[in-house]
């Protein structure tokens, strides 16, 4: 373990952002070098953002941490995938973001309701620490379905991975929400913060998240459209459709609610991507 180091978010950012872009850990240690770092200070810094044994760097054998994998977002306006089609109906850039119309059919909302209504539970967020919590901010029920659980799970997660471009394994199991009237999800992001001290144990098994799936499964009568307060978006929750967005780590423009249900209900899917494979 070496001592934890205070890293400004832009220095973190720039560190991942230029091994992202392919650069090794040399080429980062050496432009931060040239702008004036200690290269001991140096090495802690980039060993903790990279989440690197120090020793690695120090014996000059250090790589940087495997390039985790994307998701590619579907840029025809219809994308044919395994004989569904599914057509894409907006497209924002910052950040990363389809809504896509038409990517479960009304028969597989309807299954997907009926299997998850008897395992439904309040929903949870994620701790600092790292652990599950009841939070005022999600007010909804929620369970989870294991990855390929069911044919019918088993086929939507097929779906997705062909339509994005990531192996099935990257993916959370999916989950399930239920809003009622007046039950939100208050503004969050996907991605883990790798300042807080659960970051850690949240990554240790497929890395960061990349990309979210929001699959409505109902069309509620009034309120409930998922909202991106950064870009000034609300897609509006409908049937069988979907908002999918992408996102690096510590990308703000990903900000998003799932807005307070106004009339009726809401039923969603959600498909959280990893880097790497989620095995647990
Ligand atoms: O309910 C929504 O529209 C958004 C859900 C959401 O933000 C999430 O599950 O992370």
């Amino acid at each position: 373990m070496h001592p934890r180091t205070t890293i400004s978010p832009e220095l973190r950012e720039w560190i991942l952002a230029t091994t992202r872009a392919g650069h090794g850990v040399p080429d980062v240690l050496k432009l931060m070098k040239d702008n004036g770092y200690d290269p001991r200070q140096s090495r802690s810094i980039v060993a903790e953002v990279l989440k690197l044994p120090l020793a690695a760097l120090l014996a000059g054998t250090d790589k940087a941490a495997p390039q985790g994998l994307r998701t590619t977002p579907p840029e025809a306006p219809t994308v044919t995938v395994n004989g569904h089609a599914v057509h894409v109906t907006l497209s924002v850039d910052t950040p990363t973001l389809r809504v896509l119309d038409g990517i479960l059919t009304e028969q597989e909302c309807t299954e997907l309701i009926a299997l998850a209504q008897p395992r439904m539970q309040r929903a949870l967020t994620v701790d600092p620490e790292g652990k599950q919590q009841v939070d005022q901010r999600r007010t909804s029920e929620g369970m989870f379905f294991r990855l390929n659980e069911l044919p019918l799970v088993g086929r939507i997660e097929q779906r997705l991975a062909a339509l994005l471009g990531m192996p099935v394994a990257h993916g959370e199991g999916l989950q399930i929400l239920h809003y009622l009237p007046g039950q939100e999800y208050e503004p969050h992001f996907d991605w883990f913060d790798p300042e807080q001290p659960g970051y850690g144990p949240v990554t240790e098994i497929g890395g960061q998240r990349i990309a979210s799936v929001v699959m409505y499964l109902n069309t509620p009568e009034q309120g409930g459209g998922t909202a991106f307060p950064e870009i000034g978006l609300t897609v509006t929750a409908r049937r069988g459709s979907a908002v999918y967005f992408a996102y690096e780590t510590g990308d703000r423009s990903s900000l998003h609610a799932g807005l307070p249900v106004l009339r009726g209900e809401k039923w969603i899917a959600t498909k959280w991507l990893r880097e790497r494979p989620f095995r647990k």
